[in-house]
This record gives structure tokens, sequence and C-alpha cells, in this order.
């Protein structure tokens, strides 16, 4: 192979590779007439400085007033990017823990106002955008997709960015679906996916953060990684294929960002919300047969079922999770009916 072929080769998969920045975030910025797109975000290699194997690069003067300009800027936050870039790196990455703090500077060429648009910010980013003269004029955070109109750009001219990054919270949840049971081995006949829900300690209970994970068919645990809900107090709403669904006790439970909390379903009936969990020979279970998830075991379940009897595969007739619908599963179902979910 020729020497400038290889050479060529090198280049293009050094470029592909260099600017694959691990975050990468647009923010889309417009005057009605011109846009630009400035983007931050996180990379291992970053530096605080201008990193031009990540695209950074310093831009030429503001130009004169009456045109459009949008960069991110260093002063006042000490960081040294010169007359401002359209890109702003700094070093971290997907388990990064923490703030930067980013400055945004814009001037309209025509028109009287700028709008900001972002979409898909990952859940575990939030951005908190403040003016720079007093800090309430403007101060709104946004995640996700959205849009922001700034109605006085001549006035403020500037806006300071507190990018967090938050890593999951975790929560160890300990459970048995009493289907699965198997109480002389005192293991779950197959390992299975739950689901978690994080519901408001207070009216309306709204769900604010959610997670699935199998729960260990040894352990009877299972790993919810939870990217969005903030510090706060929660109650757990756990959720499996034929399992009633079943919160956690009275008054919810303290939840730290970022932090572990373990909870046990399986060691006393008060840790069940209304202490609807079944005993079975010393270990609480949630309660087996809802098959069609509206939270009631009832005669509905038990057609369901009923209808079911000699089908296999991964359906949520089989209550005891061994493959296969038979008159063990319709027996655990019947001695449930009429057991219904309590929340508060
Ligand atoms: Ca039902
Ligand atoms: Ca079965």
């Amino acid at each position: 192979m020729h020497m400038k072929k290889i050479f060529l080769i090198v280049l293009i998969i050094s470029a592909s590779v260099t600017f694959a920045q691990q975050i990468n975030i647009p923010i889309r910025v417009t005057d009605g007439a011109a846009s630009d797109t400035v983007r931050f975000g996180l990379d291992p290699t970053a530096t605080d400085g201008i990193d031009p194997s990540l695209n950074e690069f310093e831009l030429p003067p503001s130009p004169p007033s009456g045109i459009f300009d949008a960069r991110f800027v260093g002063d006042g936050i000490g960081i040294p990017i010169g007359q401002g870039m359209k890109r702003d790196y700094r070093a971290g990455g997907t388990n990064t823990s923490g703030q930067r703090i980013h400055r945004l500077k814009y001037q309209v060429g025509s028109g009287s106002s700028i709008r900001l648009s972002w979409s898909n910010i990952p859940t575990n980013i939030t951005v908190r955008m403040q003016d720079i003269v007093v800090g309430f004029i403007i101060d709104t955070t946004f995640t996700g997709t959205g849009t922001y109109l700034l109605t006085n750009p001549n006035g403020i001219t500037s806006l300071k960015f507190t990018v967090t990054y938050y890593q999951p919270t975790l929560l160890n949840v300990k459970l048995i679906q009493e289907g699965l049971y198997l109480p002389l081995q005192n293991i779950l006949n197959a390992s299975d996916t739950c689901r978690l829900y994080l519901r408001q300690s207070v009216s309306p209970f709204s769900i604010v953060d959610s997670a699935k994970s199998v729960i260990d068919s040894n352990t009877f645990t299972g790993s919810f990684f939870l990217k969005i809900a903030p510090s706060g107090t929660y109650y757990l709403a756990v959720k499996h294929r034929n399992g009633l669904e079943t919160w956690s006790r009275t008054g919810g439970e303290a939840i730290i960002r970022e932090d572990t909390l373990n909870y046990d379903f399986t060691d006393d009936s008060s840790k069940a919300f209304g202490n609807n969990l079944k005993l079975t020979e010393t270990i609480y279970c949630i309660y087996s047969g809802d098959c069609n998830q509206d939270g009631l075991i009832n005669s509905t379940d038990k057609l369901q079922l009923i209808g079911k009897l000699g089908s296999d595969g991964y359906i949520p007739e089989d209550i005891n999770g061994n493959g296969f619908v038979n008159a063990i599963d319709r027996a655990t179902l019947v001695s449930n009916l009429g057991r219904s979910k309590i929340t508060p």
C-alpha cells in the first residue's frame, strides 16, 4: 500500500474518532431570521481550554451590533477560551457526577428576541439557565426537549448555564412473588422481571420515575436504577406480570438522589402499604394472580387463566413461572380471589 493511502486512512479513522464527544448537547439559537447551534458536553479528553481534537476553535471577535451571533465565552467563569467558541466541552464523561458552568453570549441581527431550543437531553442531565446580572430575572431549569424565548436580548446579552450531571439512584428491592416461591428450597422457580414506580408521597401520588429489573431467584433482590427523581420522599410501587401491585409502607421512603436505598418487602407485613402481603411460611410475598394487571384478583383473572390452560410460554397466566399453565397456577390464583391493590 502507498504511504499516501495509509496516511489518508489514518486521517479518516482519527477524524471519525476524535469528534465523538461522550456527552454532546446541542442548543439551537435563533433571532427568527438567522440561527446557529452551539454545543456543550463532556469528554474524557477535554480540558477547560480550547481542545482542537474535539472540534473546539476560538472564534474571531463578536461581529458589530445588528449581526446575529451566539457563542460560549469564558468571561467571569474562569474558562480560558479567548473570544469564545461554538463548542465548549469539559473534562468528564458518562460516569461524571457534578456541575459544569458555561456562559452563552448572543446578539440579535434582525428581530427583538432570541429563542433557544434543545431536544432529547439525557434524563440524568439538568440545565439551569440564569441571567448573569442578578440571577433571577431569568432563572429556569430545562430538561429533555423544549424551547425558551428571551424577550429582552439587548438588556440581557448572556446567560449562565449550570449543567448538573447525575449518576443514577440505586434502589435494591427485595420481594417475593408468591407464585414463584418454593418454600422448601427457599428460592424462586425463576428469576423474573419486575417494574418499580417511584410515586409522590402526597396526593395525587404521581409517578416521578420508574425502572425495571430482574428479581434474582436466590437473593429475591433486584437493582433498580432511577435517573430522573430528585431527592425526596416517595412510595415504591412494584409490579410483576401477574403480581398484585404493591406499595411500600405508610409515609413513604426518604430517597437521596445518587445514593443507594435498600428496601425489603419480605420481612414484615407492614412493609407494604395496607399490610398487603401474604405470609408464606415465615416470609411475606406479593399476592399472585392479577393476570390482567387491573389491581384486582377476581373472576376476570380466573377466566383469563382458564382460557390459557394447557398453554406455554412467558405469559401472565403462568403463575408459578414454569413456562406452562395448569391447575397449579389456577389454585394459587383462586386462593387470592377478592384481593385488591391497596394504595394511599
Ligand atoms: Ca385483575
Ligand atoms: Ca405454571
